[in-house]
């Protein structure tokens, strides 16, 4: 009998969702909890952490998962880190659902970095405009850096490691004139990203060209060895041909 868990929280694996209620398949969608109201989705969801591969394992065998669908985000390292771990040792079937990363193309100005400690170590020491496009959680490392912030969240923030930092609450995907005017009125000369790939989030990067604005891009953090595709009708092409899995085989 198959029954799919998909870990979601991006725009793939929305789409995905979309096709296997078309499809009628047997799946639940997961979302960490970390914003206040996730976009619904078409299948029953469930919101919150596992605790841990171990939890996730527990929760696999419990809910009778036949197939783990990790569409998770590129930057999502821990989560897809537990899949890996806890499909291998229950004998389920993973797939990842994964899109390409972003390449510089001409007239890019990109610097690329490891990591976060890599971006906030390649920033100018006099005072610049920076756009860190990288959401809340880790604008930690870049406190006592000298620039002027513009930081763009998803939802309202209690406290911030910035003080002083322009906020812009908003939830992608996003449009390239958006994230042009936005850049422009204030001065952007440096756009901080993280190399997620996708269409709802590289807007900014076409702005940025745009602009001649300078853009400091960190590469993925390195994940296991995993099945992946790049599509959602992919996804649903593995699940076809890997049928009703007979667990713990
Ligand atoms: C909770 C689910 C969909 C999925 C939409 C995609 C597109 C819009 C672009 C910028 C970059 C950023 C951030 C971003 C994008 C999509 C996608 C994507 C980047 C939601 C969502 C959840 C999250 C979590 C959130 C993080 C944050 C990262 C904002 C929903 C909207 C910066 C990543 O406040 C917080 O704690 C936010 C945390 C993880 C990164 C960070 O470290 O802060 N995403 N984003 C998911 C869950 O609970 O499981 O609320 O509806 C999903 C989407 N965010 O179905 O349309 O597919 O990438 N999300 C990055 O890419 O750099 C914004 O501003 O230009
Ligand atoms: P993470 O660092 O890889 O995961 C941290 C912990 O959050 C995991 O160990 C797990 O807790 C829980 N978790 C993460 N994703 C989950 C999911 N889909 N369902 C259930 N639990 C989940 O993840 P993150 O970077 O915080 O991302 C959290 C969510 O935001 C993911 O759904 C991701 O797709 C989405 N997102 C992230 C980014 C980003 O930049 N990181 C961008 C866009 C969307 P337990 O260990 O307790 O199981």
């Amino acid at each position: 009998m198959t029954r799919i868990l998909l870990l979601g929280g991006t725009t793939e694996a929305s789409r995905l969702a979309q096709l296997l209620a078309e499809a009628r398949l047997d799946a639940v969608f997961s979302y960490a909890g970390r914003t206040a109201a996730p976009v619904a989705q078409p299948l029953p969801m469930r919101v919150g952490g596992f605790g841990g591969a171990e939890g996730l394992g527990r929760w696999l065998e419990a809910e009778r998962i036949s197939h783990v669908i990790d569409a998770t985000h590129p930057f999502a390292a821990q989560i897809s880190r537990n899949a890996h771990a806890a499909c291998a040792a229950g004998g389920l079937p993973l797939l990842a659902l994964q899109r390409p990363a972003w390449v510089a193309g001409p007239g890019d100005d990109w610097q690329k970095v490891p990591d976060v400690a890599g971006a906030v170590a390649v920033l100018p020491l006099r005072p610049m405009r920076v756009f860190l496009a990288i959401g809340k959680q880790n604008l930690e490392a870049f406190a006592g850096l000298p620039h002027d912030w513009l930081l763009r969240l998803v939802d309202p923030p209690e406290a911030l490691p910035l003080p002083g930092a322009q906020v812009v609450i908003a939830r992608g995907p996003f449009t390239v004139q958006g994230d042009r005017d936005l850049m422009a009125a204030h001065g952007i000369t440096h756009l901080v990203a993280k190399n997620s790939g996708g269409t709802g989030a590289e807007a900014k990067l076409a702005a940025a060209r745009a602009l001649g604005v300078r853009v400091v891009m960190i590469d993925r953090p390195p994940l296991p060895p995993r099945r992946e595709v790049a599509k959602p009708q992919e996804a649903m092409d593995w699940l076809h041909q890997t049928g009703p899995a007979l667990r713990g085989v």
